[in-house]
Order: C-alpha cells, then structure tokens, then sequence
C-alpha cells in the first residue's frame, strides 16, 4: 500500500479520502488555497499545503502547482477526487511522467471513454444497446439532416467533448436542426476546445440510471449495481438513490454486465461509473461513462457496505482484487440528497456567509459527508455544495422517512440551503410513488 497519499482536492471530497487514507494507515497531505486555510480537511490531514489564491485556475486547476507539492512533500500518489483534475486527461499523464501515481484510471481509458463518439464505439464493440444515432462524428449539415430523417424526430444533438449536458441541443424538426447544428458546433468548440459533435435519437422522459464498477490491472472487474439519479435540475443532480426502484432483478443483472462489458472492452483500471438512460419501456442505452469517483458514490457504499475510496486506493496501489461478482450484494435502499448553499426561494440563487449555527442530523440510518463547520465562510468561488446527506433504511418508504427526520434535524444558519427543494421533492405524491424521470424537478417546481 502506499505510504504518503497528495489529495488534489478541497471540500467534503477531500475529507472524504483523508478519512479513507487514516483508516488504511496512508499518511496525507492536503493541498489548499488561501481562501481555504481554515477548512475542516486540513486537520485530518498530516501536512498541507497552500497552492495559491482563490481563483480555481492558479490552485486547484494549477498542474505545475501540485505536481510540485508532490514533490515537496515526497507522495507516492495523487488522489483528484472528482470535478478539477480528476478527468484531465493531461494531468494524468504528467503525474505518470514524474513518476506519482495517479489514483484513476490509465490514460488510454481515459481518452476511449472520455470521448463520447469513441465511448459510443465501444460501446457498439462490446455489444451494449447504446441510442441509435451517427456512427460517428458528424460533419456537417446536410449529414445530420439526413440522418435525423432517417432516425426520426425528436433527436439530441451533443458534444463528443461533453458531459453533464454541456453543448447539448434537443431538436424537433428540420428548421430546428438546421439552426442548431453549427450553435452546437460553436458552442462545443468554445466550451471544450473541440467543436466535434453527434447525433442521438432524444428519449423522451427517460431515467438516468449509472452503475458503480471498480476494475484491477489484472482484468477483474465487479460492479456494485446501479444508482438512479432522475432527480435533476439543470443538469444538476439534487436526490440519487440505489437501487433503482423501477429495475426487476433479470433487467438489473444485464444492465450491470453491460457495464462490465464496457470497463473490460476500455481495458478500465480502478473506479468507474457507466451511464445510461433507461426508456418508458425499461430498455436501457448506454449514454456515456465517467472516469473518476462521483459526488454520490456514498449511495452506493450504504447498500454494499462496501468503502469506494478504499477500493480505489488499493486498486491503484496494485492490490488484487480477490472477490468475486457473488461477493458483493445490496441490502435494502439508499437516498442521498445534496444540500448546496443556494435559495430555493430564490430561483437557486447562490447565498454565501458566514455559518454562525450549525446542528447536524445523525441517528439510525444517517451518514453526513460535508465539511462545513460553525464558523467556516461559504464562500462564492467553489461550487455550492455544503454537504451530502445520505440515509439507509429496509425499504423505499423507510429510507424516505429517514431522509424526511434528518432533513428536518439539520439548522444551518445564516446560509439559504437547498434542503426545502428537498423536502419538497421527497414528499411529492409522484416521487413516493416512483413515476419519476429526469423531467420531473422542470414540471412539478
Ligand atoms: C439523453 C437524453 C435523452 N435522449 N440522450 C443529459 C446529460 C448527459 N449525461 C446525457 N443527458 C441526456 N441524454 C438521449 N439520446 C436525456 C438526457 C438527460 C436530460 C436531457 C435534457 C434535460 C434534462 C436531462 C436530464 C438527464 C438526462
């Protein structure tokens, strides 16, 4: 196992590895900027270090800087957590370059997938349903009218660059394509460096469902079934949960090798995530796969009992994995909501401040991941989100009444959250009866 592990990350994701690394005897150091210098993660870790101001771009984005404190401090590897570095395809190679593990995936799996044309390939290769649409990237025009007509309307115009519904453009009609395809091309080019783009037929109020997988250099790889992550505003997810409450068990089993097929096809290493959406019919279509540990892998920790951030640090380390499929199971459901400081009344405007009174919920059931404190400053620099709360109960309508008590125990002042979105959300009639799908925050708030 590694000796001395560099977080490259701030926030509740830091703390979230710095815990994992404590428990497994890793020493840690944290990286911070100067806004930083007083957050909660520091403590926990066995150095620190400051990268620079504010400004993501000179301290949590700057290679040059971490690399060097890397160097400084003597780690063996790099852990990116998830946003800033953690999909830069250059970092990874310049952390192999100065001899730092980079605690992700290799650099060639992270090209195929993080190339939404080239992930549909392999997809295509691994014969997993993926939307039908272009073979590849489309050129011009002409071609994606063509095409259009020939799949049907509506259809979904993406970036090969994108992810998270970035340089995406729904389409009904000829007109609308044509004035589309070359904003599309523009806006991906400026967004991502990189204006290629292609055609999907648009499934109309679809799920998301994505499944956890963690692959070793030696060619095993075991999922951990699936998370549904609907709840959605603007591409922003609010609620995930596990499993997914519409998935009969034969549906979930080849959805789960499907994944499989995709990490094995990509020769993946260490933690991945494959997404798909699931239609009115329950048929699933891969979608895209993320390279990194996402926001709500807690969800799946809570049904598995298994501890991700460990996984990937043992994986990287060049440990074995010495279970099998039949080793891992589920038991009962998870729901995680993400607490951001933002006003619900206020069309999700930012609210940073000063947090001068801090409860926190707990009791039977109750995980919080966050990083916040009484006294910390939320600050408008980084993203908004103060805290996850995540619950585990027998049944659906446990662990919504679990969620509901937690929600309700939590005071954080003076800060606007998004906890009443929440309460909102977990209490309507259509979610508590399941009839959910990615629409679904849009139409009913
Ligand atoms: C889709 C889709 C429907 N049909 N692709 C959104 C983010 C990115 N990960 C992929 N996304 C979608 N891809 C096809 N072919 C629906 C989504 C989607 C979505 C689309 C519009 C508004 C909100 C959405 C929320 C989740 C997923």
């Amino acid at each position: 196992m590694f000796s001395k592990v560099l977080i490259a990350n701030r926030g509740e994701i830091a703390l979230r590895i710095i815990r994992a690394c404590n428990e497994l005897g890793i020493k840690t150091v944290a990286v911070y900027s100067e806004p930083d210098k007083d957050a909660s993660y520091i403590q926990f870790a066995d150095e620190a270090i400051c990268i620079g101001p504010a400004d993501c771009t000179k301290s949590y984005l700057n290679i040059a800087g971490i690399i060097s404190a890397a160097e400084v401090a003597d780690v063996e590897a790099i852990h990116p957590g998830y946003g800033f570095l953690a999909e830069n395809i250059n970092f990874a190679q310049i952390c192999r370059d100065c001899g730092l593990k980079f605690i992700g995936p290799p650099v060639k799996a992270m090209q195929l997938l993080g190339d939404k044309v080239s992930a549909r390939k392999l997809a295509k290769k691994a014969k997993v349903p993926i939307v039908p649409g272009s073979d590849g990237i489309i050129e011009d025009e002409s071609e994606a009218l063509k095409l259009a007509d020939k799949i049907g309307y509506p259809v979904i115009i993406k970036a090969a660059a994108g992810g998270g519904g970035r340089g995406m453009r729904l389409v009904h009609n000829d007109t609308g394509l044509r004035s589309a395809f070359n904003a599309a091309c523009a806006e991906a080019k400026a967004a991502f460096g990189n204006g290629s783009v292609y055609l999907e037929k648009f499934i109309v109020e679809p799920r998301h469902v994505e499944v956890q997988v963690i692959a070793d250099k030696y060619g095993n790889a075991l999922h951990f079934y699936e998370r549904d992550c609907s709840i959605q505003r603007r591409h922003q997810k609010m609620i995930e949960e596990s499993p997914c409450p519409v998935l009969d068990e034969r549906t979930r089993e080849k959805l789960c090798e499907a994944a499989l097929r995709i990490i094995k096809e990509a020769k993946y290493v260490n933690a991945a995530t494959v997404e798909f959406i699931l239609d009115r019919d329950k048929k699933f279509y891969f979608i895209e796969a993320n390279t990194r540990i996402q926001v709500e892998h807690p969800v799946t920790e809570m049904v598995t009992s298994h501890d991700l951030i460990k996984w990937q640090l043992r994986i990287a380390a060049g440990q074995k994995i010495k279970l099998s499929q039949k080793d891992i199971s589920h038991t009962g459901v998870a729901i995680e909501c993400r607490i951001n400081a933002e006003d619900p009344a206020n069309n999700f405007a930012p609210s940073p401040g000063t947090i001068t009174r801090l409860i926190l919920p707990g009791g039977p059931g109750v995980r919080v991941d966050t990083h916040i404190y009484q006294g910390w400053t939320v600050s408008t620099s980084y993203d908004s989100m103060i805290a996850k709360i995540i619950v585990h109960g027998k049944t659906r309508a446990d662990a919504i009444a679990i969620m509901k008590r937690a929600l309700s125990e939590f005071v954080v002042e003076p800060v606007k959250t998004t906890i009443p979105a929440c309460l909102d959300i977990l209490s309507h009639s259509l979610f508590v009866k399941n009839k959910i799908d990615t629409g679904f925050v849009e139409r009913n708030f």
